[in-house]
């Protein structure tokens, strides 16, 4: 046989496991792995996940790469193993059936590179190759995956270190604690980022002082959802709250945050927290009615158990739960991402607590798809967010608080919409 400068094997995995194939931290550990278990240097590692479904990977090696793309939805894999020198790819085929738990497969051999059909040039790269192999450190690779919040056109990517804290399945979604480089520690619920370390305060300190500064003597709080803590953390700033009552569905989004994101996770000891995990959507379905002064929703987006959060019902049932001069936000989701959502909730606003009483208000947060994100109120006859005059309460309670976002002008200025929202705002 003639002699050729590279092995290439074109693998298909079939049959895989489909949870398998949709989980980035898993496929790099296992094609790094793979590339290992066979003697490989491993050089840099790149991984993509895309959302809902489907990873694409290489494995950069000292011998070329390993690299996949999946379809879970189909349990498949198209893995190439393209190696040179004395690597033999055919240990990382069966390392990786394995750990895919491909019920079938084929492949296809190819030689790269046949030297019969090459012309060698003439020179000397022997001093080159010296100075290349002065770099290689075969304890340490970069790794470069990838975590992707996205729709079918837009998408929002954070790389992370590729270490995995929490991941757990609960009944109602997948909930992960992973570490971003930029960010730190974040928190994502079924492939959305909910929160991170670096940036958690843009959404905490927005959803929670506006209201309260606007009503001036809130006393009585719901928080539904906010199962990070966030947001109760922020809410129990405020002297003058008696009580807060949080509802979060998900015990395993607490569990993980108390664990793993404790500055974040600060206050759920506080004494006045009642902090229960129950369907919110039932709770507020059964509350008293004029019961609260401010209600928050700190829900997910609208997909899974978040989805009725978005609906005509619940909004009613906060509205009834509202005391006079009550006030409710709402995480809103983004004009430039999700505009059929944004939308559709403020029309929902609109009939429910009157065309003049569903304010909009906009702020940044950088880990979020297109980084514009929105809160949306229902005043029950309260003031107008941007009438608030008393601004030196609200500096001296940010300089107090070392609050890192709001203060009275970013008060006043998120409720300025630009012309394209307040399109999106008409009904
Ligand atoms: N796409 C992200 C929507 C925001 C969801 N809530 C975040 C929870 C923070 N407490």
């Amino acid at each position: 046989m003639s002699h050729a400068l590279g092995n290439h094997i074109l693998v298909e995995f079939m049959g895989c496991d489909p949870s398998i194939m949709n989980d980035v931290t898993s496929i790099e550990r296992d094609m790094v792995g793979a590339a290992q278990k066979a003697g490989a240097t491993v050089i840099n590692s790149t991984f993509h996940h895309f959302s809902p479904y489907g990873v694409s990977g290489v494995v950069v090696i000292q011998e070329s790469h390993l690299a996949i793309h999946t379809w879970p939805e189909y349990g498949y894999a198209a893995v190439d193993l393209f190696t040179c020198g004395e690597m033999n790819a055919w240990i990382s085929f069966d390392f990786l059936k394995e750990c895919f738990g491909a019920k079938n497969y084929s492949a296809l051999e190819m030689k790269r590179g046949s030297v019969n059909l090459l012309t060698r040039n003439d020179f000397d790269i022997s001093s080159m190759r010296t100075k290349a192999a002065e770099h290689i450190n075969p304890e340490m690779y970069t790794r470069n995956v990838w975590f992707t919040d996205k729709d079918e056109n837009q998408a929002l990517s954070l790389r992370f270190t590729g270490d995995v804290f929490y991941d757990v399945q609960s009944p109602f979604q997948r909930v992960r604690i992973l570490e971003s480089q930029k960010y730190g520690k974040m928190l994502t619920l079924d492939d959305m980022v909910m929160t991170t370390e670096k940036d958690e305060f843009h959404y905490h300190e927005m959803i929670s002082h506006p209201s309260l500064f606007t009503h001036g003597n809130a006393k009585n709080v719901l928080v539904i959802g906010g199962g990070d803590g966030g947001t109760v953390r922020e809410v129990l700033r405020h002297p003058g709250v008696e009580k807060v009552t949080m509802v979060e569905i998900d015990g395993e989004v607490i569990k993980a945050c108390k664990e793993y994101l404790p500055s974040i996770a600060a206050s759920f000891d506080h004494p006045k927290l009642d902090l229960r995990v129950d369907d919110g959507i039932a709770y507020i379905a059964n509350a008293s009615k004029d019961f609260y002064d401010v209600i928050i929703v700190d829900g997910s987006d609208p997909v899974g158990p978040a989805e009725g959060l978005f609906s005509v019902s619940f909004y009613t049932n906060c509205y009834n739960a509202l005391k006079a001069g009550g006030i409710l936000v709402a995480q809103g989701e983004s004009p430039k991402f999700n505009e059929k959502a944004f939308s559709e909730l403020n029309h929902t606003l609109q009939d429910i607590f009157g065309k003049e009483n569903a304010p909009v208000s906009l702020f940044f947060v950088p880990t979020y798809p297109t980084g514009m994100w929105s809160f949306q109120y229902g005043l029950k006859g309260a003031q107008h967010p941007k009438s608030v005059t008393d601004t030196d309460k609200i500096n001296a309670f940010v300089e107090e608080n070392k609050l890192k976002y709001y203060n009275a002008e970013i008060h006043v200025g998120s409720f300025a919409t630009p012309n394209f929202v307040k399109e999106l705002l008409k009904k």
